[in-house]
């Protein structure tokens, strides 16, 4: 099994194998961490995208899905976009949130990525409570296999999400 560790700081700013960005379903950038990537990854991230969007996803992404492309300028080499789930407090979703971590980590090792590092997916624009999103991810990750990573990192972007995240662990 992979080993799991939890670092405050920003994604955009990690030397892995693949950065996991939490895109949405169209793959053609936004805010929060997908915002983060394009600007620092630069052109051949969203180029990617587009290539990807006409080729295989004319429809978007689905939800819970993952898919690679370069890294641009960051210093990963591959990033790994899946979508998350919006939040909602009427319908379940948390498989779908679940399927995230799972299908990025088979991605991951389809790559042969050994180290892999997760923003907290859903918990930004998305709206999903940070505690319920660390227990969804920490559960899944370590359920999960994938052959080649050695390491999943999650990057906490502040200290609050440090702290839920650390505690979930714990727990
Ligand atoms: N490094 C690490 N974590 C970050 C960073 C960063 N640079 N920036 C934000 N976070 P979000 P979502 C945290 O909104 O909820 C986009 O517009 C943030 O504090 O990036 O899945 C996409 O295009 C939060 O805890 O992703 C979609 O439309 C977590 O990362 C939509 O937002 C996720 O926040 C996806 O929303």
């Amino acid at each position: 099994m992979a080993r799991i560790t939890l670092v405050r700081g920003d994604i955009t700013a990690q030397r892995v194998d693949a950065v996991v960005n939490a895109a949405n379903s169209s793959l053609l950038g936004g805010g929060g961490v997908d915002g983060a990537i394009h600007r620092k990854g630069g052109p051949e991230i969203l180029a990617a995208c587009r290539e990807l969007r006409a080729s295989h996803y004319g429809g978007g992404l689905p939800t819970g899905q993952a898919v690679a492309t370069p890294a641009g300028r960051l210093e990963a080499r591959w990033v790994i976009h899946t979508v998350g789930p919006v939040w909602s407090a009427r319908e379940d979703r948390s498989e779908l949130l679940a399927s995230c971590y799972r299908e990025s980590l088979r991605v991951a090792g389809e790559l042969a990525a050994r180290t892999v590092a997760f923003p907290a997916i859903s918990t930004g624009v998305y709206g999903w409570p940070m505690a319920d999103g660390a227990r969804i991810a920490l559960r899944t990750v370590r359920e999960a296999s994938a052959e080649s990573v050695e390491e999943v990192r999650f990057v906490l972007f502040d200290e609050a999400a440090y702290e839920v995240f650390a505690e979930a662990a714990d727990a």
